[in-house]
């Protein structure tokens, strides 16, 4: 059972004009192509503790699959409560050295990116050089109700330095199984953040590929790029939810312009969306063209998502300056950025101490290194200044 979200397709389409009627039928048969696709069920293992083969099947032909149930009631909880006090200490409006409640805002006195804001139901990459130009179209953008602020919260950077409880999502024992099985053992992290889709506010994310460096490379593959976990922590749906063009994840650099003049719209006719409950965890390749509409509907969509690389696809490679600036990421950069999975797999086993932790390779024979406790919570502050950006 998923969300009944007919009033929200409702007023989504009501926004269009005279596509009103196209964008309607786009949402309903997208989401009835996307719940007919066999890539979604439990995180399932073979008898032997490997992901099972037909969920590495499945995401390598469509290049996203969703995992259901994958964060526990409690986590969900704790992720949420977090939610809640972060949202409590957002400036209090874009810019704002202070929250509502007139202490220093989250984020305020970091060098590294944090709070992203935008025009509510504005589309702010699209069409623009931002992120080296990959969002190559700008979508529409819904006019948005009268009261509505000047600027919405959009993407916060850097996410776990202020989220325990995602912090400890990003150690789930089973998910990381699932970065070892795809990238290695000695996979390495990529980056954290949570999307911020607020019910009539939160603004689009034009379509578009991830990967950014190695289109070129000899080696080129489908997991080159690597892959992004997506946690829904309050669900995802037609109308507020990220589309995906499944397969596209194989292709080269997809030429979008051309794919929307082609379509006659900016509704990519192969394309369909990721539909989630709460606690559902997507895997996400990082090649797949993918994108979200304006939030034009009555749900919220919060996504952490955290993405994983294979250590060879970043090891002395110049970053595609995205998420951080461009260096070269030499071993010891790299160790230092992967510290945060030795921090994240403490936190998680004092948090749930019945589960079996997961076993980081890299970090076997130094596990005494990573202790999680409030000081290094606060310590994390601007780790993402290192993230692996490919
Ligand atoms: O969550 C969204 O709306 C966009 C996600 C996205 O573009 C990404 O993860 O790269």
């Amino acid at each position: 059972m998923f969300q009944d979200i007919s009033r929200s397709i409702e007023a989504c389409a009501a926004h269009y004009g005279a596509d009103a009627e196209a964008v309607k039928t786009y949402l309903i048969e997208g989401q009835a192509k996307a719940l007919a696709l066999p890539n979604r069920g439990p995180l399932k293992f073979e008898a032997n503790g490997d992901i099972h083969t037909d969920i590495l099947s499945a995401y390598s032909e469509y290049g996203f699959y969703i995992f259901e149930g994958v964060l526990s009631g409690d986590e969900l909880a704790d992720i949420r409560a977090d939610l809640q006090e972060m949202r409590e200490n957002f400036p209090s409006y874009m810019g704002a050295e202070t929250d509502k409640h007139g202490r220093p805002a989250l984020g305020a006195d970091n060098k590294a990116m944090t709070l992203q804001w935008a025009r509510p139901l504005s589309d702010p990459l699209g069409g623009t050089q931002i992120s080296n130009g990959r969002h190559q179209v700008k979508l529409f953008e819904p006019k948005a109700a009268n009261d509505a602020p000047p600027a919405v919260p959009v993407y916060l950077s850097g996410s776990l330095q202020f989220s325990p409880a995602c912090l400890r999502a990003y150690a789930h024992p089973g998910l990381l199984k699932l970065a070892e099985t795809i990238n290695g053992p000695d996979f390495v992290p990529f980056t954290e953040g949570l999307f911020i889709k607020d019910a009539g506010l939160g603004a689009a994310v034009s379509w578009h590929q991830d990967g950014d460096t190695h289109w070129d490379n000899p080696d080129f593959d489908e997991n080159i790029h690597g892959f992004n976990f997506m946690g829904q922590i309050y669900g995802s749906t037609a109308v507020n939810g990220v589309w995906v063009v499944p397969g596209s994840h194989k292709m080269t650099r997809a030429n979008i312009v051309k794919m929307v003049e082609d379509a006659g719209s900016e509704r990519l006719p192969d394309a369909v969306p990721i539909i989630c409950n709460p606690g559902d965890v997507v895997i996400n390749n990082r090649q797949i063209v993918h994108g979200s509409f304006a939030n034009t509907g009555f749900e919220t969509r919060i996504t952490a998502n955290f993405g994983f690389h294979k250590r060879s696809s970043v090891l002395n490679v110049k970053g595609a300056g995205i998420h951080a600036d461009a260096v070269t990421m030499d071993a010891d950069y790299i160790d230092t950025r992967s510290r945060l999975i030795g921090l994240a797999i403490d936190a998680r086993r004092q948090r749930f101490p019945d589960e079996t932790p997961y076993n980081y390779a890299p970090f076997a024979k130094r596990k005494d290194e990573f202790k999680w406790s409030e000081t290094a919570q606060a310590e994390l502050k601007d780790y993402n200044l290192m993230d692996l950006s490919i």
